[in-house]
Formats: C-alpha cells, sequence, structure tokens
C-alpha cells in the first residue's frame, strides 16, 4: 500500500500511515464516520480523478464520456433502488452542497425554511447565522418541546408554519437522536403549500437497511444526504426526488450548471460500489446491528444515571451531557476520551449556555464500530470504560483505559469487505 507515495512524498506518506495506524488502533465513535471498504478506496483512487465530464449521462460538455456515463448511470440507478426514489443526482460533492443545491432549486432570495434549531439538533446548513444561506434566505427555527424525551413541538412548528409560510419544511438532524414523526411534517408542509425535504445524511443507513423508516414512505417529496456516515460510501453527497419529475429537473440544474462544476467521477464510482454494498441483504443486518449496538451503550449510561439529551436513543447516536453528568466541558471530555483511544466529538446540547467550542455535552455513536463487527457487549464495555475515564480522569484510568480499547480495536480489525 501507498508504494508510491512513500518513495515519493515522505512527508504526506508519513501522515497517511499516521492516521492509518491512529484508525486501527483507537475507535471511532463520531456517528458521522465509519469505514469504507476496499472496493470504495480503490474506485476513490482510479483514474476517473483524471477526468471532466460536466453535464448529465448522454448530455456531457466535453468527450470521452463512454464509462463515466456508465459509472454515473450505476450509481443513479442504485441509489434510486435503495431509498425507494424515483429521481436521484448523484454529483453533489458533500452534504452541504447538497442542502445549498436543494435551496437554490426550490427557493428564490428572500423564502422561508422551517428547519430544527442547531442547538436542539440540526444543522449548520439548516440556517445558522453563521452560514452565507441565512444572507439570501429566511430561516426560521423549531426546537424540541421536551428535552428529557426529545418529543418535537409539532403544535408550535404548525403555528410557526402557517405564520411564516415556509417554500420548505424540513427535517433531519445531526445531533438528534430520536425518530421523528414524519407524518406530523408532510401534514405541516401541506397544509402551507410548502415542499417536504429531509436531511438524511446521519441515518441514510439506516434507512437504506431498512433498519428506521424511510421518510419518502410517509410522503416526503426529496431526500438530501451524505454518503460517507453510517451509509458506509465515500465522502460525498446525493439527492433523492420520490416522484417529481418537475423537482428532479429543478434538482438537476441547481447542482450543475447552477453550482457545481465537474463532477468527482472517481467519488460517483465510489458512491455506486458503495450503494452496490448496502443493496446486499447483509447490510439490513449491519444498519439492525448499529441500533442495538447504540441501545447497549444507553443502558449503560442510563444505569449509571447520567443525563443523556432526549433521555437516550433510538437511532446510531447518543448526546450526553458530561457538564450535569460528570462535571467536566465538552471540550475536555473528548481530550480526555481521545487520549484514552475513543475519538468522539464535543457537541453543544439543547439550549447549551457553553460556546460551540467548549460545550456542555459529547456527541458519539456505532455505526464504525459495527463494522469493525462489535456487538452489544463490546458496545457495553467502550459505554464503561467512557465512564471510568471521565469520572476518574487521572493518567493511570486513562492508560489502562487505552490498552483496553487497543485490544478491542486490534481484536476487531477494520475489514476490508463486508459478507
Ligand atoms: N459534520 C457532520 C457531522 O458530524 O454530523 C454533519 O455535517
Amino acid at each position: 500500500m501507498y508504494s508510491h507515495i512513500k518513495k515519493q512524498d515522505k512527508e504526506v506518506f508519513g501522515a497517511i500511515a499516521g492516521e492509518d495506524k491512529r484508525q486501527r488502533e483507537g475507535l471511532e465513535l463520531i456517528p458521522s464516520e465509519n469505514y469504507v471498504s476496499a472496493a470504495v478506496k480503490e474506485a476513490m483512487a482510479s483514474s476517473l480523478t483524471n477526468k471532466y465530464s460536466e453535464g448529465y449521462p448522454g448530455r456531457r460538455y466535453y468527450g470521452g464520456q463512454q464509462f463515466t456515463d456508465a459509472i454515473e448511470m450505476v450509481a443513479i440507478e442504485r441509489a434510486k433502488k435503495l431509498f425507494g426514489a424515483k429521481y436521484a443526482n448523484v454529483q453533489p460533492l458533500g452534504g452541504a452542497n447538497a442542502n445549498i443545491a436543494m435551496y437554490f432549486a426550490l427557493l428564490q432570495p428572500g423564502d422561508t425554511v422551517l428547519g430544527m434549531d442547531l442547538s436542539h439538533g440540526g444543522h449548520l446548513t439548516h440556517g445558522h447565522p453563521v452560514t452565507y444561506l441565512t444572507k439570501i434566505y429566511t430561516f426560521v427555527h423549531y426546537q424540541m418541546k421536551n428535552v428529557e424525551t426529545g418529543e418535537i413541538d409539532y403544535e408550535a412548528m404548525r403555528r410557526t408554519a402557517k405564520k411564516v409560510k415556509p417554500k420548505i419544511v424540513l427535517a433531519g438532524f445531526s445531533a438528534y437522536p430520536r425518530e421523528l414523526d414524519y407524518t406530523k411534517f408532510v401534514a405541516i408542509a401541506r397544509e402551507v403549500g410548502a415542499i417536504a425535504v429531509m436531511d438524511i445524511a446521519h441515518i441514510a443507513g439506516l434507512i437504506a437497511g431498512k433498519a428506521v423508516r424511510n421518510p419518502f414512505d410517509d410522503g416526503f417529496d426529496i431526500m438530501t444526504t451524505t454518503t460517507h456516515k453510517a451509509l458506509r460510501g465515500p465522502r460525498g453527497g446525493l439527492i433523492l426526488v420520490r416522484e417529481s419529475e418537475e423537482l428532479a429537473k429543478k434538482i438537476d440544474k441547481a447542482v450543475f450548471p447552477g453550482l457545481q462544476g465537474g463532477p468527482h467521477m472517481h467519488q460517483i464510482a465510489a458512491k455506486a460500489v458503495a450503494f452496490g454494498e448496502a443493496l446486499k441483504p447483509s447490510f439490513k443486518k449491519y444498519a439492525k446491528q448499529i441500533l442495538k449496538n447504540t441501545k447497549a451503550m444507553e443502558k449503560v449510561f442510563k444505569k449509571h444515571g447520567a443525563r443523556m439529551i432526549a433521555g437516550g436513543s433510538d437511532n446510531h447516536l447518543i448526546l450526553l451531557d458530561v457538564s450535569e453528568s460528570f462535571q467536566i466541558s465538552g471540550a475536555e471530555a473528548e481530550a480526555l476520551l481521545d487520549r484514552a483511544g475513543m475519538t468522539l466529538n464535543k457537541n453543544v446540547i439543547a439550549d447549551d449556555t457553553r460556546k460551540p467550542m467548549d460545550p456542555s455535552g459529547i456527541r458519539f455513536g456505532t455505526p464504525a464500530v459495527t463494522t469493525r463487527g462489535f456487538k452489544e457487549k463490546d458496545c457495553a464495555q467502550v459505554a464503561e470504560l467512557m465512564i471510568e475515564v471521565l469520572t476518574k480522569r487521572n493518567d493511570a484510568t486513562v492508560e489502562k483505559a487505552r490498552r483496553a480499547i487497543k485490544k478491542l480495536a486490534l481484536t476487531h480489525p477494520i475489514p476490508e469487505s463486508f459478507p
């Protein structure tokens, strides 16, 4: 592996080798990360990175597209099958790009979007004031009604929707551990004449693996997603349209030429490979195991009386209030656990009084460790180690946990392929 980089560029090689080792010997608990197959990596490293392919299959602006067209068509067909969509655009470079293209396709400057508040689990691209998007569109937010159960305040959401008349009712999150009531979102969108969109980035793998409901089954019009989280593909984005040809055309125009230049064909090939893997029956088992593993961690935190936002988890992630539970900040917890080989991220919790760089919570999840073959008992052991480190915080405890984590990691090597 890497024989050419090693010979040619010691500096970059050293860093890549270091990252490989870090991934091998530590545990990835960031809920938006995963390990891809060797086949996905091969596609990413293929000669397709040399090719310009502006346009869409059959209508490109450059010649030499006989193979790129075939690849993009395969990716589109597999994405459609995986999510029950009539149309798919596989060109978005990432999740943020997918959301920006979706807004560009559906909105005029000044139009309103009703999305989830960031500190209640939403995402920057759902209208946080630090983003450029808020200079173009108006974002209004809904929140949880009860932070201890995670229940969304659908009544307040409906009242707000009737008042502000959004063009998009946006569901989706990056730090919310419960399942949403999709029928309520769609009903509100229909009532005010809005398009119902869900950013499924965090749970795309769970939807593809049929471990949770598919929002299209409840009438959502569009779904945007990344491809690299529980879905286990390369870093990238994807936009799915349930059935409207008119919406699909608008999305295609917005992605190219509206927003992006040449699609990254190596990335699209890797998406096609990953979608093929997710269509296999074994992916369903994987998705279900993610849920079981998160429940096993939830059980341990509950037993120790730790405060989880929304009271626990129905999906792949847990948001832990470390400030209240362990009298430690999110940044301190992240650093401590990182030293013990458990990589996760500090995260704001609902209505956090602390700053995003040092918030009150940490966020972690099980997609990556489940790829390594972790089962409930392994995840419970990780949760116990987390609690021990967060409680005792001394060097000896951190070192003991680091050794235990390394052992767990080495006995569960990152697989090169999936059954
Ligand atoms: N950065 C992603 C996450 O970690 O959830 C979302 O954009």
